[in-house]
């Protein structure tokens, strides 16, 4: 085996034989089609499309790509009788080339009885023939919008539209590789919560060369809910014995997925009050976590698409939207040659880290849709990385906020806890104060109790017995935290050892009242020598009332 030339190990995906043609497209004449529409000599090949056309349309309708996967991915088996999938693919102003060449790919590289059908959305585009033509492809069905509605709302039309069982969501420029819907269709076939995604591949957008991404990536965001690539974390990737296997994903990219059509509709499809473009990848990464299915990205199943810079069409309500200076190119993945000069040594994936500046477009409205339906108190952090997106109307939630009782999904907590762990939470600056009643304040004593002393300002003998941390929900001093001691009026209040967890020791303010979260009772100095107790909440009262004042 050793010393084989490596061409020889380089796989190559293979467009059909002419013979084959006839069947695949039926009546559809894809030189007329491609023929319908080209780039006019002197035009900027990059202008409608943002990227270039004129290679795109070089190669026309296929062609063929190396096999980007695993070399063991191959020896892979799967069920003889896995179900079969209905594909949707929505578009605005999509170049026909790109677009047939998705289909095509599809069409090519799949099993046929895996694809019930693939159904197009076109979304409002100049051209009604663009898809309209298309429907002459055996399998393919075209369905128009009216008006411009976006990806989100035309996804789901088209997922109502669908009669397989299982759901594939497509991005318009994309293509896929060897046996890329096996293994997609496999693993929601044996859980049908699963939604799984493939390595998504790269394809130039300057010279459509097609190139292998690092399979060691995963989906992630920061505080400004930004997607992007991350490698999986160190532990997980010493623990992964098998190239193949799933790797769990805390978000998709959101594009190209597939999951069961009744688990889609039973978790409310995706928010149709989302516009055009982005968000809608976090409301449903976060849903099927937080409502009990799980996200995976399958290393044996690769899909390529053009990644670009900025978006070639316009944005209706362009107010609703942001423009700022962030990393667009996070979203693309690290690319990283696959040298296959052995079958024993995985290649190598190692990627240098990568500079980015482009402008990209922010959707606030769609975004700020997703945090206030889901991330719960951690909704905060984003508005902090994010101050403009706090002004901007986001429309009634009331629905979606229905859909997540009923469901009986889990709290944000839970996602951070055990899906994204490795999101840290910013940061809080700790601000020490003195908690003032009057000309008192509020001061430990001993190990756990509680009373009202004098203030003592700075430099005194006792200054941290007075010294409060108001970090919510916890009133902490060093690693004690005022508590309860049971949920009922009356109940004591002494300190106990830190926990963000312990339902006895979360306050919130009230005015100037210190209310316990989980009780709704307040904290009352009903005696000046103590102790302390928690009593119903009246706001006026002298002995509820507590005034930080912040202390240096
Ligand atoms: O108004 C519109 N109507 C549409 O039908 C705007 C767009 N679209 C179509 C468009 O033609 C394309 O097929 O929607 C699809 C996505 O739009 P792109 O390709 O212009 O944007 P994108 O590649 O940045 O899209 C990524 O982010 C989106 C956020 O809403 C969606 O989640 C896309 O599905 C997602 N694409 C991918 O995840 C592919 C992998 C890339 C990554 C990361
Ligand atoms: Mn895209």
């Amino acid at each position: 085996m050793v010393g084989r030339n490596c061409s020889t190990w380089v796989q190559v995906s293979q467009p059909p034989r002419a013979e084959q043609q006839g069947q695949l497209l039926g009546a559809f004449d894809e030189k007329a089609y491609l023929a319908g529409k080209q780039l006019k000599p002197g035009d900027d090949p990059y202008r409608e499309h943002a990227f270039n056309l004129q290679e795109s349309d070089r190669l026309g309708g296929e062609r063929a790509i190396r096999d980007t996967r695993h070399y063991r991915c191959a020896s892979v088996n799967y069920d003889a009788d896995l179900p079969s999938t209905s594909v949707i693919i929505t578009f605005h102003n999509e170049a026909r080339s790109t677009l047939l060449r998705t289909i095509k790919s599809v069409l090519t590289r799949s099993p046929a009885s895996l694809i019930q059908e693939i159904i197009l959305i076109d979304d409002f585009s100049s051209d009604s023939e663009d898809c309209q033509l298309l429907s002459q492809v055996p399998k393919v069905r075209c369905l128009r919008n009216g008006r411009r509605e976006g990806l989100i709302r035309s996804r789901v039309r088209g997922a109502n539209a669908a009669s397989a069982s299982i759901l594939t969501f497509w991005d318009s420029h994309c293509e896929v590789n060897a046996d890329w819907l096996q293994p997609m269709i496999q693993r929601v076939k044996k859980d049908h919560t699963r939604v799984v995604s493939p390595i998504i591949d790269v394809i130039s957008l300057d010279n459509f060369a097609y190139l292998a991404a690092s399979a060691d990536l995963r989906g992630g965001f920061d505080w400004s809910l930004h997607f992007k690539w991350e490698q999986i974390p160190i532990e997980q990737k010493m623990a992964r014995s098998d190239p193949t296997l799933a790797i769990r994903t805390p978000v998709i990219a959101g594009g190209i997925f597939v999951m069961d059509k009744s688990w889609f509709n039973h978790l409310g499809q995706y928010d149709t009050h989302m516009d055009i473009w982005g968000g809608e990848n976090f409301e449903v990464s976060f849903r099927v976590w937080m409502c009990g299915g799980s996200l995976e990205i399958l290393p044996c199943s690769r899909v390529g698409h053009v990644f670009r810079k900025r978006h070639p069409y316009d944005f209706p309500e362009g107010n609703a939207l942001t423009l700022h200076q962030v990393s667009q190119c996070q979203m693309t993945p690290s690319v990283c040659h696959l040298n296959f000069t052995s079958l024993e040594e995985p290649p190598p994936r190692e990627c240098p880290p990568r500079r980015c500046h482009h402008r990209v477009v922010c959707p606030r409205r769609n975004t700020r849709r997703a945090a206030e339906v889901w991330m719960d108190e951690y909704k905060q952090y984003y508005y902090s990385a994010r101050p403009s997106a706090q002004g901007k109307a986001f429309g009634s939630i009331s629905d979606r906020l229905t859909l997540r009782r009923k469901l009986n999904c889990k709290p944000f907590r839970w996602y951070m806890e055990n899906v994204y762990p490795e999101l840290r939470v910013p940061e809080q600056e700790a601000v020490s104060s003195v908690l003032r009643q009057g000309g008192l304040c509020l001061e430990t004593r001993g190990t756990d109790a509680l009373g009202l002393a004098e203030c003592r300002g700075i430099g005194s003998i006792r200054p941290q017995a007075q010294r409060w941390e108001l970090i919510e929900p916890l009133l902490r001093q060093q690693d004690l935290c005022l508590a309860i001691s049971a949920f009922t009026a009356g109940s004591k209040v002494k300190m106990d050892t830190c926990s963000a967890k312990e339902p006895r020791q979360k306050w919130k303010p009230k005015g100037t009242a210190l209310q316990h979260v989980v009780s709704g009772l307040c904290l009352d100095s009903q005696t000046p020598t103590g102790p302390l107790v928690v009593t119903q909440c009246r706001p006026q009262m002298a002995s509820q009332s507590w005034e930080p004042q912040i202390i240096t």
